[in-house]
């Protein structure tokens, strides 16, 4: 990931960092050292391993968090399951871990053990998703994307597109409650405001290739060839439907035009061949910046509320030139 593509917004617009401002860290950490020097231990919460896009995340975090910088890391997969999160976090309480960095896998549900980490002087650092404007206050910093602006970015290329054709769209929607959902949801709603464009149906996928594919089937059974566009909020999902498009006898990126959001090599291949349309990016090479913030929380040294990575967008000529050099 090209240096220093990370914007902190630490003042700027959302009232959840104006109210709270840069947070000062403590320097106290958990029961272990965490002092100038010494290994910091480190929790990590990832809540599944549903998609391409998790991998390259859970890599990213993993080679970032590592002994050879400092680090002594304890890994949880959750497998898509906000009680496993919560359990994990227990346990690195009970651990007295210097700092705790988690990808909660929807937005509410998280106050009593944030509550549990802040009474133990835990800071806990969010990467990728988001908690509710309530628990931010439990939240130390995020290190993550702009799913609102990603949602925008792909339903704008869809008006642009079909705006005044009396299309029909459906959407495969995000993990149910996961703020990767609900932005890019409302990111696209921002960019349809006023089009004539005409959402068939909108349902859950869970961000998996299987549940993209079964979603996508029912969609089609339903409204056929009535289908112009399709937006999957993210490429596992839209690489899924793209066996029951061509199942169901239809050219996928001609009959039905495919927009997704997250930018792996397997979505930028779909692109570069024709079978989607459109990717915007979400860049999951989140670990060596969430690694900085670890280390500055643990140091007592201030950081910012939120850090997000700038986002590209692909077209056909774009994923082919991208493809290459492309990380993940
Ligand atoms: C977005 C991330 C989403 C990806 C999906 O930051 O939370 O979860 O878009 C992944 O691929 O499953």
């Amino acid at each position: 990931m090209k240096k220093g593509i990370f914007a902190a917004v630490a003042a700027v617009g959302l009232a959840a960092i104006a109210l709270t401002g840069c947070s000062s860290a403590s320097g106290t950490s958990g029961a272990g050292g965490g002092a100038k020097g010494d290994t910091i231990k480190v929790g990590f919460s990832q809540e599944g391993a549903e998609s391409g896009w998790r991998t390259a995340n859970t890599k990213s975090l993993q080679e970032a968090l590592s002994a050879d910088n400092g680090f002594k890391l304890t890994f949880s997969d959750a497998q898509q399951k906000q009680e496993n999160q919560i359990a994990a976090i227990r346990s690195f309480i009970t651990q007295g871990v210097d700092a705790i960095v988690f990808a909660p896998v929807v937005e509410t549900g998280w106050t009593d053990v944030l509550k549990q980490a802040k009474q133990a002087g835990i800071p806990v650092i969010l990467e990728d998703r988001d908690v509710d404007a309530d628990d931010q206050q439990y939240i130390t910093s995020r290190v993550g994307d702009d799913f609102e602006k990603e949602g925008e970015t792909a339903c704008t290329w869809i008006t642009d597109n079909f705006n005044g054709k009396g299309a029909n769209m459906v959407v495969l929607e995000g993990t149910a409650g996961s703020s990767a959902a609900n932005d890019r949801t409302t990111g696209c709603a921002k960019a349809m405001q006023g089009s004539d464009i005409n959402i068939l149906d909108q349902q859950d996928g869970n961000f998996t290739r299987a549940q993209g594919k079964t979603v996508m089937e029912g969609f089609l059974q339903k409204y056929g060839e009535k289908i112009n566009v399709l937006f999957a909020q993210n490429d596992d999902m839209g690489l899924g439907a793209l066996d029951a498009i061509k199942a169901a006898g239809l050219t996928p990126g001609k009959d039905i035009q495919i927009v997704t959001v997250d930018g792996t090599h397997d979505g930028l291949t779909a692109v570069a061949n024709g079978e989607f349309n459109y990717v915007v990016e979400c860049n999951p090479l989140l670990g060596d910046q969430v690694a900085k913030v670890v280390k500055d929380v643990v140091a007592g040294t201030s950081v910012d509320k939120l850090y997000l990575a700038k986002d590209e967008a692909f077209d056909q000529a774009a994923a082919k030139t991208a493809l290459p050099d492309r990380k993940y």
